[in-house]
Order: C-alpha cells, then structure tokens, then sequence
C-alpha cells in the first residue's frame, strides 16, 4: 500500500510538473513566433483517465487506458480562457474529442475532467476527427468534423477503404452538443470549415471534395458552398476557390483550416497543403486572403507555405506534417496558431492580425515555374541593392 502511495504521488508530482512547464517563445521569422514545448501531449492526458487509481484493483499501478496522440485541435476563446477541442487518439487507434483550456493560450493546457461524448448520427462512426469550431452568428457554436466509416462498397479482405463525411454538431456551452444529420454531398468530405456568417442569408461552407478516402482524385482543392439550412445541411453547387496546382506545396491536396479571420483587409485564411516526395507525403501550412464582400474571391495567394515541420515537428505517427484546425484572434490583433505536427502533439505559435495580412499582402504569388522564382527574388534584391546605392 504504501509503495503504491509513493507511486502514485511521484506520478501526480511528475504530470503536474509537465502541466504547469512555462513556455517561451523562440525565434521566428518575422511573420510568428514558435513556442519552444509543445502544448499537449499524449502525456498531459489526466491520470484518471489512463490509470485505475484502486490499489485493490491496480496493485501495481500501471496504465489501464493508453493515450497515443493529442492532435489537431478546434480552437475558440471562451470565457476569457484559451479553449481547446483537442483529437485525442487512444492507443486502439481510434480518435474522440475532448477539451483543454489555458488562462494565456501558450501554456498550463489543462483537460477538463471527461471527454465529450458526442452523439451518434446515422450509421455510427468507427472513427471522428479534426473539429472546426465556428462561432456563427445564428448564436450557436457549431463544430463540424470528420466522421470515418468502413467502406460498405470494399470488397471483402479490404480492410482499409473508409468513407469520410462531414459530421456537424453544435452546442451553447462545449459540453452538451446537439448533433445535426451528415453534410449531404455527393463526394467524400473531409476539412469542411462553417464561415462564421451568414453570406446571401445562407450558411457556407468551406468544403473538400474528394473521390476517394486518401486520393483527392480528379477534383480537390477548397470548395464553397452554401447550404439553406444547417439542420439539413447538403452540397448542391460547390465550386474551388483554393486548387491544386502541379509542382506546388499543395500538389497532391489541400484544405481549409479553422474559419477565416475577418480583417479590415480581407478574411484571412490559413490551410494545409499536401504534396508527395520520395519519403511520402508532405503537409505544410499556407495562408491566403478572400474579398470582405464575397468571402469566395481569392485576393492574395503568398507563394508557397507559410510553416513547415522544423526540428521534433517532423518526426510521429506520420512524418512530416504540419495540421491546423484551431487558431484565436484575440481583440488587441494578436493570434495564438495552434497547430499539430506529425499527428502526434499540439503546437502553438504567436502572430498578429496586421503581420499576417502583411504577409499575405506582400508576398508575390507562384509563378508555377523556376524562373519566375527567380524573377521574383531578383526583384526583391534589385529593390535592396537599390536602396543601399542611395
Ligand atoms: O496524416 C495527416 C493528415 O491527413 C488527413 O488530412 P487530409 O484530409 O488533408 O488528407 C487527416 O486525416 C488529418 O487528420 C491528418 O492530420
């Protein structure tokens, strides 16, 4: 008995330590700045939900319930605290939601006490993830996510097809949540994203189609869509605003982020695009801009990614990716990026409203080719070299 005591507070004394590590940020370039410790771990997983804490039951003291992962996380300020929905993925693979809070955004992310249970729609899922958080301006907070099931249509010894959709659900107070029917769409969905307004009266989407589960296939890139009624939510029109293009960061796929940050400028958006090389696939983040009046209009496309994996970011479950899906514009212009690397850990870094839009506003497109790059750069340094002649 007495052994098991010392464990346990030894255990309590070791993740209070981790859960209350000051962060600090480390240099950047300019546009944001990282912070040096990831925000969440596998190991920030409360330890009532991984140990049996009866030494009747648990003599010994091990894991009952193993955590894998705490990754792309849905984002919202929330009675002055910095709120997560988190994509914690259990150790059978298989991913539910749950959320952590911050008093300042950059450290001390606690869980609250359970998960969220989520209620089922339709057939129910084998597997939900990558919650977008949408304050809408009808009043309700709407999370919509990704909702994964066997593939009915794989022939058999097919252990792998899956079918994604997009799940909605919404809620007043991140605790009980009201789920709504499946997105209707006639192509798989994945990283649909509710703009926070209603635009020509309607709800709109920022929507993914895809052919396949993995494969974008013949159409990809973001689409925009909008829906009557959210109760009965269903693609009928969608058109890409964001698209692939060959030999570009977002190659193979791409989609949208959490909803767009509206600026005096122009909606800022941030997004992750996905291109393959010889060690498969590589996920970057990029930001782009859409018109105040029509939120579809492109108006700025910086060339080429905004972050990439740097350091431990590239190496977890899956290597070399870079996921966002939350990110917080506080009222004084400063924005806390959370984002996910390797599918394994949760990141923050810090920017500001007005560094963004610059970013966005002063760098020149993709020219798709190697000597427009070229071009550009010798744009930049002709304007340098000129300058330091005066
Ligand atoms: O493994 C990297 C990411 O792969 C998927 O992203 P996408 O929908 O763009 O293919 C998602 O499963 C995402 O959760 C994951 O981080």
């Amino acid at each position: 008995m007495k052994v098991f005591e010392e464990k346990l507070a030894e255990l309590r004394g070791k993740h209070e330590a981790l859960l209350t590590r000051p962060n600090r940020p480390i240099e950047g370039n300019g546009i944001y700045e990282r912070y040096e410790n990831p925000i969440l771990t596998a190991a920030h997983a409360p330890l009532e939900w991984r140990y049996d804490l009866d030494p009747e039951s648990n003599p010994f003291l091990v894991e009952r319930f193993g955590i894998n992962a705490t990754l792309n996380s849905g984002a919202i300020k929330w009675n002055g605290r910095y709120v997560l929905v988190v994509r914690v993925e259990a150790a059978d693979r298989k991913s539910f939601f749950a959320v952590a809070e911050s008093p300042n955004g950059v450290d001390n992310f606690r869980f609250w006490p359970r998960p969220v249970t989520m209620p089922e729609w339709g057939e129910p899922a084998t597997n939900v993830y990558d919650m977008r958080l949408t304050r809408h301006e009808d009043g309700w907070i709407y999370g919509l996510f990704c909702v994964e099931r066997k593939d009915p249509a794989a022939p058999a010894g097919d252990l792998s097809s899956a079918v994604a959709a997009c799940g909605i659900a919404r809620t007043r107070d991140l605790v009980e949540w009201e789920r709504l029917p499946d997105l209707k769409s006639a192509s798989q969905q994945r990283n649909v994203v509710l703009h926070p307004e209603f635009v020509d009266g309607k709800y709109a989407l920022y929507t993914r189609p895809q052919d396949g589960f993995i494969d974008a296939g013949g159409g990809g890139g973001i689409g925009w869509a909008l829906v009557d009624d959210i109760t009965r939510a269903e693609v009928k029109e969608e058109r890409i605003i964001s698209a692939r293009h060959y030999h570009t960061v977002m190659e193979c796929k791409n989609g949208e982020g959490p909803h767009p940050i509206k600026t005096p400028q122009g909606w800022l958006h941030l997004a992750h695009g996905v291109r393959g090389c010889a060690s498969g696939l590589r996920y970057v983040l990029y930001l782009y801009m859409t018109a105040l009046d029509d939120p579809a209009r492109v108006i700025a496309e910086p060339a080429g990614y905004f972050m990439a994996p740097q350091g431990e970011e590239y190496v977890g479950d899956v290597m070399n990716v870079l996921f966002s899906n939350g990110w917080i514009a506080d009222p004084d212009g400063k924005v806390f990026i959370y984002y996910a690397s390797s599918d394994t850990r949760m990141h923050v870094a810090v920017s500001s409203v007005e560094r963004l839009v610059d970013y966005c506003l002063h760098t020149e497109a993709d020219g798709y080719r190697t000597g427009e790059t070229v071009r550009r750069l010798n744009r930049l340094i002709d304007k340098n070299l000129n300058r330091k002649n005066k």
